[in-house]
Parts: structure tokens; sequence; C-alpha cells
């Protein structure tokens, strides 16, 4: 069975970050180890929310497991809160790298143009220099654009995510994903680069006119899940694609639907029967 960790905050209310990785990834066979980096009454999209951070149990967890000599097929970082959280998996990826394990960072901090509350542009910045350490890395394109210093644009044409994607590898990935790409009316999907084979892969499904929380976690997660399942990126963005389309089609026919996040549990079937499990 493989094993994976991913650090991230418990949003303890809001459907995101650790509360939808832990079910998704382990419902697709992984184990699925974790560090939480701060547990919050909700996300951050709610008012009033309460925030314990943990960043100093980092250190002595992860000093644990090399005592124990653990080690992990996938580390997938999301959601952090601080500079000093990211140096801190800098440390622990070059802990924890080994030749065959795959680093996976989503960037959490921003979409529509917009960081998220707790966060600026120099913040953006440093996310950028984790992204440098990752084998894969999979921001949407707000992410990529404060990442890279690029002009946000709502509408783009192919050079421009092409560019983006380029010059998100040359922040040090070996493979950029960007999510929420659509070229045409009524469509939206994924585009990836591997810059090892100078390969670009684009998948496009039917754009669903509602956007919600939470939807860029699920994403990850099941990327990440598909990949220990075998799944080569391209396959396995694929899947998460789709998956995250299906999440937010039960959700939008859910007339008593939360506001702040989608009914992932309901499409845990779907996935499942995609994986073939
Ligand atoms: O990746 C979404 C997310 C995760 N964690 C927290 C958040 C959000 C989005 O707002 O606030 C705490």
């Amino acid at each position: 069975m493989k094993r994976i960790v991913t650090i991230q905050d418990i949003s303890c209310v809001g459907k995101c970050s650790l509360t939808v990785a832990l079910p998704i990834i382990s419902a697709m066979g992984v184990e699925t180890s974790i560090i939480p980096t701060a547990v919050l009454s909700t996300h951050t999209m709610f008012k009033n929310f309460t925030c314990k951070d943990l960043t100093d149990q980092i250190k002595p967890i992860t000093a644990h497991w090399k005592e124990e000599k653990i080690d992990f097929d996938a580390i997938y970082t999301g959601y952090l809160g601080s500079f000093e959280q990211i140096d801190l998996m800098k440390e622990m990826f070059a802990e924890f790298k080994t030749e065959d394990n795959i680093i996976f960072v989503d960037p959490a901090m921003a979409d529509n143009g917009k960081l998220y509350a707790a966060f600026d542009e120099i913040f953006a910045k440093h996310m950028a220099t984790l992204c440098g350490k990752a084998d894969i890395i999979v921001p949407n394109v707000t992410e990529a654009c404060f990442m890279t210093g690029t002009e946000y644009k709502e509408t783009y044409d192919e050079t421009y995510i092409k560019e983006l994607l380029e010059k998100l590898v040359d922040l040090g990935a070996k493979i950029s994903v960007l999510t929420g790409v659509g070229f045409e009316k009524g469509k939206t999907g994924v585009m990836g680069y591997d810059k090892e084979k100078d390969e670009y892969y684009y998948y496009t499904h039917d754009r669903l006119d509602m956007s919600y929380h939470g939807t860029g976690d699920i994403f990850s997660s099941t990327c990440i899940g598909a990949m220990m399942n075998g799944f080569d990126w391209k396959e396995a963005m694929k899947i998460a694609a789709d998956y995250t389309a299906e999440c937010i089609r039960i959700t939008m026919e859910d007339p008593g639907k939360p506001w702040y996040g989608v009914n992932f549990e309901q499409a845990i079937p779907y996935l499942l029967k995609r994986i073939g499990k």
C-alpha cells in the first residue's frame, strides 16, 4: 500500500484542505498521513474564524518520523499559513526526498485574480520558491500569475497559458499543471507541461457555471491519489478534473447545498469507478 503525507490546515467546517484530502486519498486506497499546520474554526471565507497555529509541532513530528524510519511515496503540501511554514516544508522535502517519491505542491493562496485574505504578494513570491523544489505543481491561473509576476487576465489564448506553464517550470518544478483553463466558451479544463519531455497536455470538459471553495484541494488530492494508483500525471489530472466537475454537478443539484464547499462525498463512488476500484 502506498503511503503519502499531506501538510495543510484543518478547517473544522469548510470542506477544504485536510478535511477533503484525508477522505479522498484514503478512499482511493492510499494511506494518508497528515501534518495539520493550524486548526481553524472554518476556512477563511467565513467571517470571524478562529485559528490556532501549529507551526511549532512540525519539526518534532518529522523528527519522530525520522527516528521511526517512516518514509513516504509522496509529500503533498496545500494551504500553508506563513513564511516559516514554507521554510519548514523546504527542510522536510530535503529530509524526506528519495529517488522514487513525488513532491507535489499546491500553492493554495488565491483565486479569481485575488489573493486569499491572509496573504500578500511577498508571500506569493516565497511560495514560488517552494514550488521550485517540487516535482509537480498545480496552481490555478491566479496563483501562477502572482508567483511568476505575470499580469492576470480573465480572457487569454493558448500562448498566454503555455508561457505561464513555462515560467512555472522555470521556478524549478519538473511538471506544471494549471487548473481552471478554458479557451472556448462553455469549456474548462487543465493544461500541463513536462519540462524534460517538452510536452504539453490539455484536457477539457464542459464548464459548469458555478465556482465553489475547496475544489482546488479536491483536484489536488485526487490527482496525487490517482498517481499513487499508478496513473501518470496526464491521466491523473484528467481523472481529477472529471471528479471535481462531478462534485460540482452533484452540488448544483442539491437544494440544501452549503455555500462554502461541494458535496464531494456523494461523488466518491464515481471516483472509485474511474480508478477501477
Ligand atoms: O485551499 C482552500 C483553503 C484552505 N485552507 C484555508 C482556506 C482556504 C480557502 O479559502 O481559507 C484555511
